[in-house]
């Protein structure tokens, strides 16, 4: 047998995640921690990162980097009160550079937290009952569900199901309340963790919940996910999907993105069994000696999707059905007020690459501050980056809109459509594996494609493009019709041919390109495509039927049930 990896020694070694964090964490010799407990802290829904704008000074100065920290919350479903909105604004406030970031999974990130500042910020957030337990690191991480949950009541089920599906993965161990919330300390052996051991999971581990015909969620971008399968107006149950996952190397072949596979049927009662068989089978047969080969998507392309099928059935004691048909339109979000089963409004604002600030014109983390003052619904965060204000009574709206109008809130959702869909992943200057901008070079790639659209009479037609700062795939660039995938410093992967739907992966079109040439690329292929465009063909599906782009590889579409 293969040698297991360093980080499992760590988990192995850490008692329940207590590894020496505390002492790190007293120590004032460093703003840092030490290795181990940098990897461990992962677990408690935090990353160790250093500001890579001053890392090449720093080190000429012979000074250790900035260590500072990125704290990622658990909100399952993307669902907080207009309190925690208000608990969280003021720790961005005061601990986190007054910057708030929405990411593609449906939670907050605080950036740039002092070592010093750690505990107080966990304490500040248990007060306004959120915590960071499991957002990151080899566990279930937050799951994710369909953002709308007024719009009918599969949406409020599905919610529900996110938030009972968190709970149900959660670890046993307390080492977070020992260790952030001065929680009585384990005197004998660390807590049993039923579900995932003593090792945990050989490698991170997301769950989305879907209701289509909206996959908002990128749900087959998912370790494992659930497709709502609604028959008159009722929940019947769920489609099971297993084994998706974006992240892959440059240069290593045997990393790629992949799409989940569609494993069958079953009712809604069944989901915690069947979820816990996943998650069980992925512990014990998932590879621990390579971490990138550790994701549930390569022990099902090894061991094969019929062998997983007969192993979770086993481990469930639940017989899968076939899938049952369904149909998504979208991966997108939808913007403006909705109406929903109950009456109530919903209105979903555009935060552009997630990020909530005061800038320039847009005093946005004021204008949502004052919202949260005022609001007595709830919010939902979307899997796309931005935020859904809901629950609003019809007499109600009238007050939002003003807000929302005083503090600019609308006004990235005027742009063109490519502006409104377009994700990018955080990269520099926080995320240590960035390659190339993403972020912070949104704004400015937008501007250019745009200015490209209008020269071909595009400005108008839909189009989704996802840029990340390396190839783990964070904003789900393998789905766009237009991915980018940081190479090195302004160079890019250019991939296309995504379907808009979350069920097709793009391909590679020209690798290690500059601006100059990716713009060259599209300059040529927008010619073509509002010339020869059939009507309403997205992007996407143009270039495939035209030949542009193609043969698929195998596994590039998700099957449809
Ligand atoms: Fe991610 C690692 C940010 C969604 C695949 N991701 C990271 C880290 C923590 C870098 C690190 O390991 O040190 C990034 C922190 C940057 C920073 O400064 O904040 C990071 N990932 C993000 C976020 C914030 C991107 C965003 O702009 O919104 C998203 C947080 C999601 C959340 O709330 O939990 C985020 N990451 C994703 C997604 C999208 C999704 O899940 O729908 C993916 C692709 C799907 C998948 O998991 O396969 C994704 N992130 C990765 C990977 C590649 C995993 C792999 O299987 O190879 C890494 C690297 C790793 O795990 O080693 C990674
Ligand atoms: Fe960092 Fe890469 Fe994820 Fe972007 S895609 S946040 S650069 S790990």
């Amino acid at each position: 047998m293969s040698e297991p990896s360093p980080v499992e020694k760590i988990k192995a070694a850490s008692r329940g995640l207590r590894g020496t964090l505390a002492e790190s964490l007293a120590d004032r010799t460093s703003g840092g921690l030490a290795d181990d407990d940098a990897q461990l802290l992962r677990l408690h829904g935090s990353y160790q990162q250093d500001d890579r704008d001053s890392r090449e000074q720093r080190r000429l100065q012979k000074q250790e980097p900035l260590w500072r920290f990125m704290v990622r919350l658990r909100v399952p479903g993307g669902v907080c009160t207009p309190a925690q909105w208000l608990a969280i604004d003021s720790i961005a406030r005061r601990y986190a550079g007054a910057s708030l970031r929405l990411t593609t999974r449906q939670t907050f990130q605080f950036h740039g937290v002092a070592k010093d500042d750690l505990k107080t910020t966990m304490g500040a957030l248990n007060a306004a009952l959120v915590d960071t337990i499991a957002t990151c690191g080899d566990v279930n991480r937050n799951v994710i569900a369909s953002s709308n949950p007024v719009e009918s009541p599969a949406h409020a089920a599905a919610g529900e199901w996110a938030r009972r599906l968190s709970e149900h993965l959660l670890p046993k161990t307390r080492a977070y309340h020992e260790i952030w919330l001065d929680g009585a300390k384990l005197a004998g052996s660390p807590e049993a963790e039923p579900v995932y051991g003593p090792t945990y999971l050989p490698r991170k581990f997301k769950a989305a919940i879907a209701v289509p015909p909206s996959n908002d969620v990128d749900v087959f971008a998912h370790d494992l996910g659930f497709i709502a399968i609604v028959e008159a107006g009722q929940l019947t149950g769920f489609n099971l999907t297993v084994g998706g996952g974006l992240g892959a190397t440059h240069g290593d072949a045997s990393t790629h993105p992949r799409l989940a596979d569609v494993a069958g049927f079953l009712p809604p009662e069944a989901l915690l069994a069947v979820a816990e068989a996943v998650v069980t089978a992925q512990r014990d047969f998932g590879d621990r000696s390579n971490r990138k080969h550790a994701r549930l998507k390569y022990t099902i392309e090894d061991r094969g999707l019929p062998w997983f099928v007969a192993e979770i059935e086993r481990r469930s004691g639940v017989t899968l059905g076939q899938a049952r048909p369904f149909a998504f339109t979208s991966n997108g979000d939808r913007f403006g007020w909705q109406q929903g089963y109950d009456g109530r409004w919903s209105r979903t604002l555009r935060i552009p690459a997630g990020r909530i600030a005061d800038r320039f014109d847009q005093p946005w983390l004021s204008g949502l501050r004052e919202i949260a003052r005022v609001h007595q619904g709830d919010y939902r965060l979307t899997a796309n980056q931005n935020v859904t204000i809901a629950g609003v009574a019809a007499e109600a709206r009238a007050a939002l809109d003003d807000l929302i109008a005083r503090y600019r809130l609308d006004a990235a959702e005027r742009g063109t459509p490519l502006r409104r869909d377009a994700l990018a992943c955080v990269a520099l200057p926080t995320c240590p594996l960035a390659m190339a901008e993403a972020e912070r070079y949104l704004p400015q790639l937008l501007g250019r494609v745009e200015s490209l659209l209008e020269a071909h009479g595009l400005e108008g037609a839909p189009l989704s493009l996802r840029i990340t700062g390396c190839p783990n795939g964070c904003a789900r660039p393998y789905l766009a019709e237009i991915g980018l995938i940081g190479k090195a410093p302004g160079r890019y992967n250019l991939h296309l041919g995504g379907d808009a739907r979350g069920q097709r992966l793009n391909v590679l079109y020209r690798e290690n390109a500059d601006e100059p040439q990716i713009l060259g690329e599209l300059d040529a292929l927008f010619l073509a495509y509002a010339a020869e465009r059939h009507a309403d063909e997205r992007f996407g599906d143009f270039l495939w039927r035209s030949g542009r782009i193609g043969p698929a590889p195998p596994g590039a579409a998700a099957t449809p049930a």
